[in-house]
């Protein structure tokens, strides 16, 4: 018995993840569809799912960023992070764009008419508030809230103090140094560890996932929202399309070989709709894919963080579903405030489900529509949220990608031209 077992064990590990969670997901989708509302008690199974990879998130964003810190020189730094920042803002809002576009052309919401009420608005944090979050007062509570910008900061300022110390030329300070950056080195393995266990897991999560909340969801409110499930889900396609893959293209990444990379990832946000559980996933991912350390332990965090086209997408296509509820046009003006105010929206909002109506209440307050849109849309929200935060993750790791291979190139060139230089000389 305990053979057959073992045999069924090594047959399920030794089965590639991504094929394990699409079976949990077509399972969990025909649950949904057989029981639908009472697919719900399957829903802690779930969680625990998403309280397993939430649990790595931190040691595994502060330890790989430590690392990397001290495995690269800080030109290299300073140039990722402005290229990461450019890449992210460019597509950001390149997706609000076409979200606009499509929802302008199909028109969602007319002769639809919201009846519940959306309930208290929250205030948007300002941006100033947003920035200030950054550098936290007590580390605990910024670890305890999953700030992860917070955690970004805490682990770039630890990880230059440690290169500092291993530099110093007082040999009992850079043995302390040496000594912390092995305990780094050592606390990631272990992590990564932890991870490919929690990982096994993670098809039954996945399947539970699926079939709790799609079943909870119901599909009369589709057949209602329809339209803007469409608009959505075709700006996801045509951010992929028009922007993604030429990028790929121009910077000679294989379309292939990306999105053998990404798909797990991009699987496992669609299944959690969370961005931040999804971190570690895409930090597996890149790692096995030979992108760049110091590259993926920064893109990757803050990408899950500030970068999600997917969710201005639905942004953008809900705003219009409001307007076009209470007969509003909005003119070129309004509609170019929208770009940015869902910019900036998605860039405070949190990788986790449901945030996207927290920051659809923020951006129709912003714009003076009316907020029982919130409600209405409600009834939509897994399927739109699935798709948003797919798209979210497949964003990081695109830029994950092109950053990566614009460091290598320049790495290249400037070997190039220091054996010029020698040979010259
Ligand atoms: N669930 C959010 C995320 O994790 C996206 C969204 O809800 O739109 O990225």
């Amino acid at each position: 018995m305990s053979q057959i077992l073992k045999r069924i064990w090594h047959r399920y590990r030794d089965t590639s993840l991504f094929v394990k969670m699409t079976i949990g997901f077509v399972l969990g989708l025909i649950v949904a569809l057989l029981f639908g509302q009472q697919a719900q008690v399957l829903s802690p199974i779930g969680d625990i799912l998403l309280n397993l990879l939430q649990l790595v998130v931190i040691p595994i964003i502060m330890l790989t960023l430590i690392d990397a810190v001290n495995s690269t020189q800080s030109g290299r730094l300073v140039r990722v992070a402005s290229k990461t920042f450019v890449f992210y803002l460019v597509t950001t809002i390149a997706a609000v764009v076409i979200s606009l576009a499509l929802a302008l052309l199909v028109n969602p919401g007319t002769g639809l008419q919201s009846s519940e009420s959306g309930g208290e608005t929250p205030d948007p944090p300002s941006f100033i508030d947003q920035l200030v979050g950054i550098f936290p007062e007590n580390i605990f509570q910024a670890l305890a809230d999953g700030n992860i910008l917070a955690l970004i900061f805490v682990s770039m300022v630890v990880g230059l103090t440690l290169v500092g110390m291993r530099r110093s030329s007082d040999s009992t300070i850079s043995g302390f140094g040496t000594l912390l950056y092995k305990i780094v080195l050592g606390g990631k393995e272990m992590t990564f560890r932890i991870l490919g266990g929690i990982l096994q897991y993670a098809p039954v999560g996945v399947f539970a996932l699926v079939a709790s909340d799609i079943g909870s969801q119901g599909f009369d409110a589709l057949a209602a929202l329809g339209k803007l499930t469409g608009v959505v889900y075709a700006g996801l396609a045509a951010q992929i399309l028009l922007i993604y893959i030429p990028l790929l293209l121009i910077y000679r990444v294989p379309i292939g070989g990306f999105f053998r990379t990404a798909r797990e990832p991009m699987l496992t946000a669609f299944t959690t709709q969370s961005s931040s559980g999804t971190i570690p996933v895409s930090l597996k991912a890149t790692k096995s894919a030979g992108i760049l350390d110091e590259v993926a332990s920064f893109v990757v965090p803050l990408g899950a963080t500030i970068n999600m086209d997917g969710a201005v997408i639905r942004l953008g296509a809900s705003v219009v579903l409001a307007a076009n509820i209470v007969g509003r046009d909005m003119s070129m003006l309004e509609l170019g405030v929208i770009v940015l105010t869902a910019t900036f929206v998605s860039i405070g909002t949190a990788g986790v489900p449901g945030a996207g109506l927290i920051g659809l209440t923020i951006l129709l307050k912003q714009a003076g529509l009316p907020m029982e849109t919130v409600a209405l849309v409600a009834g939509v929200d897994v399927i739109l949220g699935m798709g948003a935060t797919g798209l979210n993750i497949t964003g990081d790791l695109v830029g994950t990608h092109l950053i990566d291979k614009s460091e290598k190139r320049f790495s290249r060139k400037r070997a190039l031209s220091k054996t010029e230089d020698r040979s010259t000389s």
